[in-house]
């Protein structure tokens, strides 16, 4: 902080202090726009849809929700906003076994990069945390497919991809030449397709320890990744850094946030200028690029070059520092979100041929940007022409209605926001169900809100967060639930139910464990009927069925210093039968769900005996469920 001339983060402390806000909202006439207090939003409870689904009822919708630090993502229910699911990706679970069974640790380390698993080597392998904050299904035509979901770790730059059939992440790639990935969107049409996502932070390129202080040789990369095979399709270099991405209904062009157009490496060297922009990046010509050559191969993937002045790419000056980008149900306007400045700015889709054949000026695809509120952070649609910004400084999520944005823009006394309704704290994503699809129903949104403070049991000085749950089927916003989660929900995806269809048993066929299944037919057993010890130089395969409630053997013998593998397959045929694997002060746990096979490889150091047992309770002799491995000492 020793480079600063002037202090423009005492002047952003000022700009988030309430004061300077309570007056910029009152300026703004912001304070006499329709609020319901949150007196008022109690006794309009009773207005508001049914909400409540009773017991034995399912749900309308699924909801994807993203686990932040956590590393997972959640499958919620909505309305009853019920936890249904967790699924592991870049964290470890204990109770799946995820990073510890070979079949999650294929997923968590085939897609790294050599240096990362050189790394790695010492560390167990595999990252212990992950930071998931974009969860988005992929699209045929415009709407879900249910074949898959995406998401970013913006911890350690990573993509994944979810099977929607199983519930299960099959894949995991780490981006090369960038450093996080932040957003994360998928494109809507014809298909996903490619999978984008933001390089967030500036390094250089290689980032090998030889430019280290000198931020003019840092770079920013953006990534198409081909959601069919996961490999990276291509990379474009820009310039700022990249925040959030959405990609138009059309296939011909995505768009990114980015904020630190200064190229900073500090806070006030990031807020210096008034505007940053958004960066548009032209699908077609870039693809066209990279079938004529024009590109760097840079670890291993085509880099072009976005820079100012680059054929593939546009810079749309907006106000400094936009957050969320968002496209509309109608697949014409994107909304790109202020944060720093009270407003949004609307672009048109359609103005971007003319912009990229330089007829219009960037700023000419501008159509509206009403002033909201304070904190504009990410933006959601109902499918009626109106959209709903989060506020999070005002802690309230704005209706507001494009057409009217678009009217007052051109110079009509019309006021666009509908209506602000006080979320219970500090706003970041909000979704419509359907609503990033244009299939937008405009039954219920859920703002995803950062501070619960008041609002649950007191459980310490680490609060949940709020996603509330809000009914936009009426004129007015009705908040009709508060649900509590854990860290920390940044983006979402409301889905109706009839366009996933998971299965209940699995696929004896299934890739999941086809190195399982492959290594049994060397091993000449039959993993649905065999259970028996193979023994191979120190390497030792046990293979063993369950059935509830009995494991296909009673007990097996190692010697200390062998390489164990553990296959157990569920051949219970039974929905909802799962069993688990667990070897006692072995640290091994893992879930066999009905008709898969499981396996976990460990070495045998401890001589004793040891007792196995199934883990997920399966029958009224579960905890008879059990078996003991008998390790024999070296000296033996
Ligand atoms: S970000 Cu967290 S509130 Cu990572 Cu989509 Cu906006
Ligand atoms: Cu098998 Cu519990």
């Amino acid at each position: 902080m020793t480079t600063e001339t002037k202090n423009p983060l005492f002047n952003r402390r000022q700009l988030l202090g309430t004061t300077a806000f309570a007056a910029a909202a009152g300026a703004a006439g912001i304070g006499s726009a329709l609020t319901l207090s949150g007196a008022t939003a109690t006794a309009a409870h009773a207005e508001g849809q049914d909400h409540l689904v009773e017991p034995g009822e399912l749900d309308e919708y699924y909801v994807f929700v993203s686990g932040g630090q956590s590393g997972e993502v959640r499958v919620v229910g909505l309305p009853s906003m019920r936890e249904l699911m967790r699924i592991p990706v870049y964290n470890r679970c204990s109770a799946t076994g995820w990073g510890l069974t070979n079949e999650s640790r294929k997923v968590l380390t085939e897609g790294l990069l050599p240096q990362t698993r050189e790394f790695l080597a010492t560390r167990g392998g595999v990252y212990q945390n992950g930071d998931l904050h974009h969860p988005h299904p992929s699209f045929t035509d415009g709407t879900y497919d249910g074949r898959y979901l995406f998401a970013n770790d913006k911890a350690n730059t990573r993509v994944c991809r979810i099977r929607l059939d199983v519930m299960k992440c099959d894949k995991i790639i780490e981006l090369p030449n960038q450093h996080t990935v932040h957003g994360l969107r998928v494109q809507k049409y014809p298909k996903t397709g490619y999978v984008f996502c933001n390089g967030e932070d500036r390094v250089p390129i290689p980032n090998d320890g030889k430019v280290l202080d000198d931020p003019k040789q840092y770079h920013a990369v953006f990534t198409a990744v081909d959601g069919e095979t996961m490999e990276i399709a291509w990379q474009i270099i820009v310039d700022g850094n990249l925040d959030n991405v959405d990609a138009d209904y059309q296939g011909k062009y995505c768009f990114a946030t980015c904020y630190n157009s200064e190229e900073g490496v500090n806070l006030p060297e990031m807020m210096a200028k008034d505007q940053d922009w958004v960066v548009v990046f032209n699908l077609k010509r870039i693809e066209e690029a990279v079938a004529r050559g024009d590109f760097k191969k840079i670890g291993g993937v085509p880099v072009l070059d976005g820079r100012h002045g680059s054929a593939y790419t546009r810079y749309i000056p907006v106000s400094n520092s936009p957050h969320g980008i968002n496209t509309a149900p109608d697949g014409i306007h994107v909304v790109a979100n202020g944060k720093l400045s009270p407003t949004v700015t609307v672009f048109d889709v359609r103005k971007f041929d003319d912009l990229f054949d330089d007829k219009i000026k960037p700023r000419e695809t501008v159509v509206a940007e009403p002033q909201l509120g304070l904190g504009p952070l990410h933006t959601a649609y109902d499918g009626r022409g109106n959209a709903y910004t989060t506020l999070f400084i005002d802690s309230q999520v704005c209706k507001w209605n494009i057409e009217d944005a678009i009217r007052a823009f051109k110079g009509e006394k019309v006021d666009p926001i509908r209506q602000k309704i006080d979320v219970q704290y500090q706003p970041g994503h909000n979704h419509t169900s359907m609503g990033q699809t244009k299939d937008a129903d405009g039954k219920w949104l859920i703002s995803l809100n950062k501070f619960s403070k008041d609002r649950y049991l007191n459980v310490g000085p680490l609060k949940p967060e709020n996603d509330q749950l809000i009914d936009i089927s009426g004129d007015k916003m009705v908040l009709v639930h508060d649900n509590p989660t854990f860290a920390e929900p940044h983006d979402a995806t409301i889905v109706h139910s009839s366009k996933i269809n998971p299965v209940n048993v699995w696929n004896r066929e299934d890739v999941f464990f086809a190195d399982a299944v492959a290594q049994a037919k060397k091993d000449n057993i039959d993993l649905l009927s065999d259970s028996q010890v193979i023994r191979d130089g120190n390497k030792v395969r046990v293979y063993m069925t369950s059935a509830a409630p009995a494991f296909g053997l009673e007990s097996f013998n190692v010697r200390q210093g062998d390489e164990v593998t553990v296959y157990v397959t569920n051949i219970d045929d039974v929905e909802d039968l799962t069993h688990g694997f667990s070897i006692v002060n072995y640290g091994i746990q893992m879930e066999v769900a009905p008709q898969a096979t499981a396996s976990v490889t460990f070495t045998a150091d401890k001589p004793g005996v040891y007792w196995y047992y199934c883990s997920w309770f399966c029958h009224a002799m579960h905890m008879e469920m059990q078996g003991r491995m008998l390790v024999e000492p070296k000296a033996a």
